[in-house]
């Protein structure tokens, strides 16, 4: 749990929040990179030298439902919250901090798509994404935890095969307009939790964005080019 002490923390989350080197940002430009660990401190993230760079997939089937994840219990942050198909960082490393076509945040969704949810590479190639937009955020997890992201919005409609790592994903399932807008009036109720991150852009973009999924032109809604400050 968030609040634990980090002698608590799964062994698995507890490897990546030191081994994963998170890419910090000003505006958007690489200034540095530091541990997902430290990243992640609220005491930290505070003094405003944390933000960093992060992705969001949105995946549909042929459909037009978007697949959801509960994150699992081990999550350090955000644990058993209900969010987008797969979240999180492109990582300090020459093949995820290409900056031409957005292609290191690309091939850093087309890696966690494979580590969370088991999607095989050739079901999500790099080049089948559309990066829609960039959101600004933060937001407290529980405890000592937290996030200050940069975060890439990216779209992807595949029929995929999906089986979902335990570590990572407690709960997948594709919804379709009327099954998320009642997931919203849970939560809103109180009986299930939806990520910030996610609601934010259910709030701000979602419905208008899947109108495009159905009609096959999301490029028309992309702007990579507006940093929005959520
Ligand atoms: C971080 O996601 C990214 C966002 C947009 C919140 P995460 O906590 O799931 O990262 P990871 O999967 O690397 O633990
Ligand atoms: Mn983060």
């Amino acid at each position: 749990m968030g609040d634990a002490p980090d002698a608590a923390m799964d062994a698995v989350q507890r490897r990546l929040m030191f081994q994963d080197e998170c890419i910090l940002v000003e505006s958007d430009n690489v200034v540095g990179h530091e541990s997902k660990y430290n990243c992640h401190l609220w005491e930290k993230i505070l003094t405003g030298k944390m933000l960093h760079r992060a992705f969001s997939v949105f995946l549909f089937n042929t459909k037009y439902e978007l697949l959801l994840q509960q994150r699992s219990a081990t999550k350090v942050t955000f644990p058993l919250v209900w969010t987008n198909t797969c979240c999180s960082h492109p990582l300090y490393r020459e093949s995820e901090l290409i900056g031409e076509n957005h292609l290191g945040v690309r091939n850093a969704a087309q890696r966690k798509l494979l580590d969370e949810l088991g999607i095989p590479a050739e079901d999500v190639l790099v080049d089948q994404f559309t990066p829609l937009g960039r959101m600004l955020y933060k937001s407290p997890s529980d405890g000592k935890w937290g996030e200050h992201e940069l975060d890439y919005l990216l779209f992807i409609v595949r029929d995929v095969n999906v089986h979902p790592n335990p570590d990572e994903v407690a709960d997948a399932k594709y919804v379709n307009r009327e099954q998320l807008k009642e997931l919203l009036q849970k939560a809103d109720a109180g009986e299930v939790k939806l990520s910030p991150w996610f609601r934010l852009v259910v709030e701000n973009f979602l419905f208008k964005w899947w109108d495009h999924v159905e009609k096959g032109s999301l490029k028309e809604v992309s702007d990579m080019e507006t940093i929005h400050k959520l």
